[in-house]
């Protein structure tokens, strides 16, 4: 796959330096000079020291919660039963996931976030934790580029859509941090020689993670990959492992996707439960700010619950969806308007709420030095409830 040339003038001018080279040779070449880092730390957290998220593709609730090797997790570990993706379709969602917010997205172009806006990774390393990206089959770490095929069948295979991280100028601006952006041969060797990182984010390509299959052969990878390092010491450090997805395969229903929470961090009283509090992907964000005593982005991060077992551990009150539209009025299936939206991308940049203090927590001064002095335009608060694209905010 090809991105248009025209989206890559438009929207790559701003990142000239940047080397999104996908021509067999040019990746070659690249690849032998490609700098990789691993860099190792262990900064105790409240209810866990490492987390592992694995995404996975497009698959309604009920179905992921039916598949034999999902469920096989399931029973190790805490079952999110109301756990919600943000939008369609795919790369939003990605983004809202370290990002606090998708700016709008709708689509799975080339884009990129400027490098003013923050992620987790600004968060993690103000406090000296390590975090590393594992992308399957992407050619070489950091790898720039919109997609790489199988080199032999051709068939879909690293997809830049699906990796976070490559999404942020923040990241890719800086060689440190792209060299931690490696693939899963990588993460064979980090593991072999106890250096994975304390927060990590695992996508499988495009056949493993079952978007251009099947929630069946996604549960086949999963269990492939993760039950040998269920009794991985170098992998199983207090680890937290969450197993979901990035949205819902059917667009006119609510946008409810399977969570699964494992790992020798869930207590064991909790193994084979059920929790059904409200979360989202911004509970990704929450969850290790709580538990490592982050600031925050000032974004949808703020509000959003933390897991319920972490959040016994750390001392945030996991809240009830209250306000209004209900939660059962939300479906989180399309976009509001923002910067990356293709309707209507006529709007000022959202600015944080430098403001915020949720639950002790504050925004992170590098974003307030940023950002502080638009601080009164911005229109995120500490609520849980979060827009959707049917409901924009209301200063939309
Ligand atoms: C993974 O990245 C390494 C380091 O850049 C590279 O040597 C290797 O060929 C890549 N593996 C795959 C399967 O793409
Ligand atoms: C995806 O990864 C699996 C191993 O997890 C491999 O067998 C398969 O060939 C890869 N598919 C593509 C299209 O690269
Ligand atoms: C979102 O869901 C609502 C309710 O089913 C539906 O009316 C709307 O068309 C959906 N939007 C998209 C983009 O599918
Ligand atoms: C952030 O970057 C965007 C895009 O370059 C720019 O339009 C905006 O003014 C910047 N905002 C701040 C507060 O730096
Ligand atoms: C774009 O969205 C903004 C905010 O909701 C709105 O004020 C504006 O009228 C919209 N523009 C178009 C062209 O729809
Ligand atoms: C087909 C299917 O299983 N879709 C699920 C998507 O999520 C909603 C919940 O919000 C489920 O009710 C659907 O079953």
């Amino acid at each position: 796959m090809r991105f248009p040339k025209i989206a890559l003038l438009l929207l790559v001018g701003a990142v000239a330096a940047q080397n999104t080279a996908t021509g067999t040779a040019e990746v070659a070449a690249a690849a032998a000079t490609a700098k990789a880092l691993s860099p190792v730390n262990h900064v105790k957290g409240l209810a866990f020291d490492r987390i592992a998220i694995i995404w996975l593709e497009n698959t309604d609730y009920t179905l992921a919660a039916g598949d034999p090797n999902l469920a096989y997790f399931a029973n190790k570990g805490i079952t999110l039963s109301n756990h919600f993706a943000v939008t369609h379709p795919s790369e939003p969602n990605y983004a809202a996931a370290i990002g606090g917010d998708y700016f709008g997205m709708d689509n799975d172009n080339f884009n990129a976030f400027p490098s003013n806006v923050s992620t987790v990774i600004d968060l993690l390393e103000e406090k000296g934790i390590s975090w590393g990206e594992y992308q399957e089959n992407m050619p070489y770490s950091g790898f720039e580029g919109f997609a790489w095929v199988n080199q032999q069948t051709g068939a879909n295979s690293y997809v830049r859509k699906h990796n976070p991280a490559i999404l942020y100028n923040s990241v890719v601006n800086n060689p440190n941090r792209l060299a931690c952006i490696k693939n899963l041969t990588m993460f064979q060797k980090d593991l072999k020689e106890d250096k994975l990182p304390q927060w990590m984010f695992i996508t499988p390509n495009m056949t493993s993670d079952g978007h251009d299959t099947s929630v069946t052969v996604a549960g086949a990878w999963v269990r492939n990959f993760l039950e040998p390092l269920l009794n991985n010491k170098n992998f199983m450090k207090n680890t937290l492992v969450l197993i979901t997805f990035d949205e819902n395969h059917t667009y006119t229903i609510q946008n409810k996707i399977l969570g699964i929470l494992l790992g020798d961090a869930v207590p064991q009283h909790l193994v084979g439960t059920t929790d059904t509090d409200y979360y989202n992907h911004y509970s990704e964000i929450a969850t290790v700010e709580a538990n490592w005593g982050l600031h925050t982005l000032g974004r949808w991060d703020v509000g959003a619950n933390v897991y319920k077992f972490v959040a016994d551990q750390t001392q945030d009150k996991v809240r009830q969806w209250t306000g209004q539209p209900a939660l059962s009025d939300m479906y989180f299936n399309t976009s509001y308007p923002g910067n990356f939206n293709s309707q209507n991308s006529s709007v000022p940049w959202p600015v944080p709420n430098t403001k915020a203090e949720y639950a002790c927590r504050s925004v992170l001064p590098e974003i307030v030095k940023t950002w502080g002095s638009l601080v009164k335009k911005t229109f995120y608060n500490t609520g849980l409830e979060i827009p959707d694209g049917l409901h924009p905010a209301p200063e939309f």
